[in-house]
């Protein structure tokens, strides 16, 4: 809207200078163009912080500007979904444990005797853990495909890489509602595709697909919304070109070492 004003502003002084000069040649004013289109203007993720700076739980930082995805994930998702969504899942997380037994533990500490009936703490601690992994396994200039030990893991897991973008996309995809799909390494050290509703994830007690996750896709609609409305598919396929496969193989030889 400010550049429409200043439009309609520069027209009032053209035409103040013109009526000055009436008895003289008129002279050439520059208008400026309207502009049709607007960028909102855009925060910095460093500036984004917890409520409570000595809580438990602070925000992971973000490695890239809210912009640096585009078009994949598109700047505006980015920045709602890091200062408001997620910095609400980590605000509420610590609320929940303030005073409680849990304050002061891990969140993979929390989520091993986690009782699925505290729902702040389950659905708080699953959003404040999913999104942290979720920011970590993304980057610009990122996608293609693994490589090492993660790249024969997969061939070896899956059959090949296709393969398991297939599965990959396919519980991402069918995943009902507001969830989660994810790579994970299961106990006897295999990688496993699996899906969880909501904020949960597969280090919380009674997971279909028990496992530490390596890669995690929020498909909840305001991860997408904006950008691709109702196809989550777009965005599924788009995801592939922002994966950190480097991301993902430390966090699989993390894994895979225990
Ligand atoms: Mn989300």
């Amino acid at each position: 809207m400010k550049k429409v004003k200043l439009f309609v502003s520069a027209l009032i002084v053209t035409a103040a200078l013109q009526s000055c000069k009436e008895k003289d040649t008129l002279q050439e004013v520059t208008v400026p163009e309207p502009q049709t289109e607007e960028a909102p203007a855009m925060g910095n993720p460093d500036d984004v912080k917890a409520e409570d700076a000595n809580a438990s739980f602070q925000l992971v930082k973000l490695p890239y500007k809210y912009d640096a995805l585009a078009p994949n994930v598109d700047a505006r998702t980015m920045e709602l979904h890091y200062s408001k969504h997620y910095k609400g899942y980590t605000d509420k997380l610590n609320a929940a444990v303030k005073g409680t037994p849990l304050e002061g533990k891990t969140i993979e500490e929390i989520f091993a005797s986690l009782d699925m009936n505290n729902a702040a703490v389950r659905n708080n601690g699953g959003g404040y853990y999913n999104h942290g992994l979720f920011w970590e396994i993304m980057a610009p200039n990122a996608g293609g495909e693994p490589k090492r030990a993660l790249a024969e893991a997969i061939n070896k897991d899956f059959g090949s890489f296709d393969t398991f973008k297939t599965q990959f996309s396919d519980a991402a995809g069918k995943q009902f509602g507001s969830g989660w799909a994810w790579l994970v390494v299961t106990k006897d050290g295999k990688l496993a595709v699996t899906s969880t509703a909501n904020q949960d994830n597969p280090l919380m007690p009674g997971a279909a697909t028990p496992g530490t996750p390596i890669l995690g896709l929020d498909v909840w609609e305001h991860a997408y919304y904006l950008n691709y409305q109702n196809k989550r598919p777009d965005y599924i396929s788009a995801f592939y070109n922002v994966i950190n496969w480097d991301a993902v193989s430390k966090k699989y030889e993390a894994a895979t070492a225990k």
